[in-house]
């Protein structure tokens, strides 16, 4: 899906559907989440609506009287203009305000109409005909973000297999060239002649290739899989990125948009420790994630999935956070990302009263409240890994000779040394180390 180019900022009109079973506060949040994804992708959000509607599975998603009032909103360019204007209201309107008056407009015609749910295919092509503008479900737009900031080989490949199988149905309904070009928009021109064997033949190569990345990725996994590993992992926005920079003293981008990263970094924790500590920085989750992206999380979150310590990073300062926090922990539920320990971090303190914090603490008592722009936030935080890691250690003595000192220098860059007592014949050092890296020492003392 490629977004049609424009000089200024195209107008989305967003569409709210609510049904027996999402409607209320869900709606508005997930409306207010919807404006942020399309204001990401560049578009400018000039005004909602919103229909009642007993689901979202019919063939018309939305009401002749609905309809007819959103072909006023996007000018009238389709096949709803043509209809009878004296029509009866087959459905109610909504019971959320719309922002947008719906006569004497005083904005510039919506260019493009985005609905916060999934259409299927059909229902997509009806609106689209019948509105004659560009139409949007929130997959569509999720996936179009998830194409544009890709960066790695890894994340491209798994965007591109979720957006190929997204568009796929869609070029097989497909019965215009026009809607073709519509619909066949994001993996460039070429998947404009893509014709359904072609889509599937890309697809099993781009599927090749990702097993390819991953096995390579697997490999540098293990090389680390010793080292205590933490993964910063949360609902988009949330701060994980500024954690992972303040808690690393790394470059990593925090950016105030969603989806900002799609590739999971590895960093040492900053001030170092021995051994050292593995920081991952993760993707974002988001309500209503599709389905294909969810599984190519897979891969993404293999690091948070051989985690130590998973730290669940949470906006505290949005209204919505439980919600969110709901929907990472499904999520992580769906991939199988357990995790030893668990650390609920309630971040953009910064942003609450002393009373919002108090309340928060007294509801989460085990939770650790930062402000990723606090540096005493960020030593609390540090302290906390290190504290945590060092748990996860085994405590014992070694005795060296002091015909093999050389060993020493060697312990010190693995483990953490506790106590150096210098004996007559040897050294007694008394170290902390994690299992794996004591039994391997304790083989080469006997080679000695
Ligand atoms: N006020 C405040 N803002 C913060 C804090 N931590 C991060 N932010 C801001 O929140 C926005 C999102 O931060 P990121 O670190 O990119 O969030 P993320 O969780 O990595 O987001 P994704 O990569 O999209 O999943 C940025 O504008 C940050 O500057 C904080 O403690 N307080
Ligand atoms: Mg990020």
């Amino acid at each position: 899906m490629q977004l049609t180019a424009k000089a200024s900022l195209p107008n989305a009109l967003l569409i709210s559907i609510s049904t027996p079973h999402f409607k209320g506060d869900e709606a508005t949040e997930s409306l207010a989440e919807l404006a942020r994804l399309v204001t990401t992708l560049g578009f400018k959000v000039v005004g909602t609506q919103s229909q009642k509607q007993s689901s979202t599975q019919k063939v018309n998603v939305l009401g002749s009287g609905k309809l007819a009032e959103i072909a006023r909103l996007t000018g009238n360019k389709g096949s709803a203009a043509d209809e009878d204007e004296n029509f009866l209201d087959d459905d109610p309107l909504s019971d959320m305000p719309s922002e947008i008056p719906s006569d004497g407009l005083d904005f510039a015609c919506a260019d493009v109409v985005v609905f916060d749910c999934d259409l299927t295919p059909s229902q997509l092509r009806n609106v689209e005909n019948q509105l004659g503008v560009e139409v949007f479900d929130r997959t569509g737009i999720i996936i179009e973000i998830f194409s544009r900031h890709a960066r790695t080989k890894t994340a491209k490949l798994q965007v591109e297999i979720a957006r190929l199988n997204y568009v796929a149905p869609r070029l097989r309904e497909t019965t215009t060239g026009d809607k073709e070009r519509q619909m066949g928009k994001g993996a460039g021109e070429t998947t404009l002649e893509l014709n359904r064997r072609k889509v599937r033949d890309q697809l099993a190569e781009l599927k090749r290739e990702l097993v390819n990345v991953q096995d390579v990725m697997m490999d540098r996994r293990e090389q680390r899989s010793e080292l205590f590993s933490v993964a910063l992992i949360g609902y988009t926005n949330a701060g994980k990125s500024s954690m992972m920079r303040a808690i690393t003293g790394s470059d990593v981008e925090g950016e105030n948009k969603l989806f900002a990263t799609l590739d999971t970094t590895v960093r040492a924790l900053y001030p170092i420790t021995q051994p050292r500590i593995l920081v991952s920085d993760t993707v974002g989750f988001i309500k209503k994630l599709p389905h294909d992206l969810v599984a190519s999380f897979h891969s993404t979150l293999a690091e948070a999935h051989d985690a130590s310590l998973l730290l669940y990073v949470v906006d505290a300062s949005d209204a919505s956070f439980r919600s969110q926090l709901d929907v990472v922990h499904n999520v992580l539920a769906e991939v199988g990302v357990q995790g030893s320990k668990k650390l609920l971090v309630l971040n953009k303190s910064d942003q609450l009263s002393d009373e919002q914090q108090q309340a928060l603490m007294a509801e989460f008592p085990d939770a650790m409240m930062t402000s990723t722009r606090n540096p005493a936030d960020i030593a609390k935080l540090h302290k906390y890994i290190v504290d945590t890691a060092q748990s996860d250690m085994i405590e014992e003595e070694v005795i060296i000779p002091y015909t093999a000192k050389g060993i020493v220098g060697e312990i010190r860059s693995t483990m953490s040394v506790i106590k150096e007592e210098y004996e007559y014949s040897h050294i007694k050092l008394t170290v902390r180390s994690n299992a794996i890296d004591l039994e391997r020492l304790k083989k080469r003392m006997l080679d000695l």
